[in-house]
């Protein structure tokens, strides 16, 4: 039942994070979001697009996004016929690179495509593996190794199933020295947001004490090459994320055995058909992967965890309850985590969860409405 997209509506959002986060390329202390609505025959579907506020994690950032959705990717959608929402990505082909500006218009799409079917989006999306998915928490960098290890205990005593630390030159032997004193049994990775180079061999191959889980993205965002000889000189497994941004690259990471596992962001790869296409390649590997958060608002959450009810997501992710991050949840209800460190995966039609419009109407600043 071929359908098409009459009118696409952006809005930018700012919402304040209740503790700044901290990574190795800086700090943030408010969100400031796209969020895209796609409307067909008067259903609405959501999507969020994931670029940061600045273009340090990649090369988009909130406005750019705001300019590519509106003047290339919307455009190339709007009352097009699609047949699912398969038919969006291939659209796309022409534009390099700004594939998270491109991912907030697909998976809107895709939870559009779920509402018209009256199906929740993990069932559209070939997910439902689990009815929950296991849940860990990032933590930034924190001003003093003694706040580590109280924000540690906190997560741990809420049920987290594993901690992520971000580390950067200067905040990482000593830190993870004095975490894994304290807390010697529990799932610890560590994440470097490209904060090393292969100039930095020695001081890695020394994180192997700490028996990580994996270390995250230590090198170049856009270097695969040089994780294969890093990787053959550790024993912790290394997990790409910055590095993957298709399946073609992740194929390739794997092939050349520059990591053991991959993070999974919906954003980084374009939406729910690449993210499939890399978890699809990942899994013909024994590779496993978890999926990756970019503090999202609700919305994006929500497209995390059907994302991650897809079977070879068997590790804890970056997934968390709303509360870690939002006074108040662009949702009407909070995304919330169990005792035993999991999140539901919601039975609801779409993405599950409902938007608090008057709430969300209170905090956008800029709206646009493509047709
Ligand atoms: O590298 O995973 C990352 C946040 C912003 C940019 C990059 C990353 C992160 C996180 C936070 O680690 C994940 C989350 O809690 O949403
Ligand atoms: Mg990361």
């Amino acid at each position: 039942m071929s359908f098409q997209i009459d009118e696409i509506r952006l809005r930018q959002v700012k919402m304040p994070l209740v503790h700044f986060f901290e990574t190795s390329f800086g700090r943030t202390y408010e969100r400031d979001m796209v969020l895209v609505e796609v409307v067909s025959d008067g259903l609405s579907g959501w999507g969020e697009v994931t670029a940061g506020e600045n273009p340090f994690y990649n090369e988009e950032w909130t406005e750019s996004a705001w300019m590519i959705v509106r003047d290339y990717v919307a455009p190339r959608v709007l009352r097009h016929p699609l047949e699912t929402a398969r038919d969006v990505a291939p659209r796309f082909k022409h534009i390099r690179g700004h594939k998270m500006a491109c991912g907030g218009l697909e998976v809107a799409v895709w939870d559009l495509e779920a509402r018209r079917k009256n199906i929740p989006l993990h069932q559209l999306i070939g997910g439902g593996a689990r009815t929950e998915i296991p849940s860990g928490v990032s933590l930034g960098i924190q001003d003093t190794v003694d706040d580590v290890l109280r924000v540690i205990e906190k997560e741990l005593a809420a049920g987290y199933q594993r901690i992520k630390m971000k580390i950067k030159p200067g905040r990482d032997i000593e830190d993870l020295r004095e975490v894994r004193k304290r807390f010697p049994h529990i799932k610890l990775m560590a994440d470097a947001n490209s904060a090393y180079t292969l100039q930095d061999a020695d001081r890695l191959q020394a994180l192997d004490e700490f028996y990580l889980m994996m270390i995250e993205q230590p090198l170049a965002h856009d270097e695969i090459i040089d994780h294969v000889e890093l990787q053959a000189r550790l024993q912790t497994p290394i997990c790409l994320d910055e590095c993957i941004r298709s399946a073609h690259h992740a194929e390739q990471a794997i092939r050349l055995h520059a990591c053991g596992i991959i993070n999974i962001k919906l954003g980084r790869v374009g939406g729910f058909s690449e993210a499939i296409k890399v978890h699809d390649v990942c899994q013909q590997h024994n590779i496993p992967v978890w999926c990756g958060g970019m503090l999202e608002s609700g919305i994006g959450r929500a497209h995390n965890i059907a994302l991650a009810s897809l079977s070879n997501f068997v590790l804890p992710g970056d997934v968390s309850a709303s509360q870690r991050y939002w006074k108040r949840e662009l949702l009407t209800q909070p995304i919330e985590a169990t005792p035993h460190g999991t999140i539901a995966v919601p039975a609801g039609v779409g993405f599950g969860f409902d938007i608090d419009f008057p709430f969300l109407d209170s905090i956008t600043v800029r709206q646009e409405i493509v047709r």
